[in-house]
């Protein structure tokens, strides 16, 4: 296992849109434990494989306290989105610092496959739908800083492109 980069924001390789994974191989299942022991380390409770500069659509994300389950999303696709909206304040590993309040529907239904490459449908609700649309978004190219204003998204890429600079 290894711990691998975190791209950061203004990083233009984070707006890459990932491609679905063709086989479920032992390659896949190397990214997969590489990108958990690399959230794990961070610490953060979600990482998407564009993240770590890998254009392919793989997610893992531990919300349990004990961060003893792991979740395991590959190629995963949105099946129903509820209708209701929940304001939850996120934070992001390639947007180190930043937390600000994003609206998402309150549940999702996402179909993915597993490590092992068996399909599954899952119900997330809660922090779990918070982390799988923010995951989701990563693998688009999306950044969560994107929903806000476009002065917050200025004064975000100054502070970053300062940090960076400064070695942080
Ligand atoms: O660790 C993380 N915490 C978090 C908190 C609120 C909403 C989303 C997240 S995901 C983030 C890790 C990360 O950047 N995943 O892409
Ligand atoms: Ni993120």
């Amino acid at each position: 296992m290894a711990v691998l980069e975190i791209l950061k924001y203004p990083d233009p390789r984070l707006h890459l849109v990932a491609q679905p994974v063709a086989i479920v191989d032992e390659r896949i299942r190397q990214l997969v434990d590489d990108m958990a022991q690399t959230m794990y380390e961070a610490p953060g409770i979600g990482l998407a494989a564009t993240q770590v500069n890998v254009h392919e659509q793989v997610i893992v994300i531990d919300v349990s306290d004990d961060k003893s389950t792991l979740e395991v999303f590959i190629n995963p696709k949105i099946i129903a989105l509820s209708d209701e909206a929940i304001d939850h304040e996120e934070g992001c590993l390639s947007v180190p610092g930043v937390f600000e309040t994003v609206e998402r529907p309150d549940t999702v239904t996402i179909s993915a496959l597993n490590r092992d490459g068996d399909p599954y449908e899952k119900v997330c609700s809660g922090i779990l739908a918070v982390c799988i649309q923010h995951e989701m978004d990563h693998l688009q190219g999306k950044v969560f800083v994107q929903y806000l204003s476009r002065l917050k998204q200025s004064r975000i890429k100054s502070k970053m492109v300062k940090l960076e600079r400064q070695g942080a």
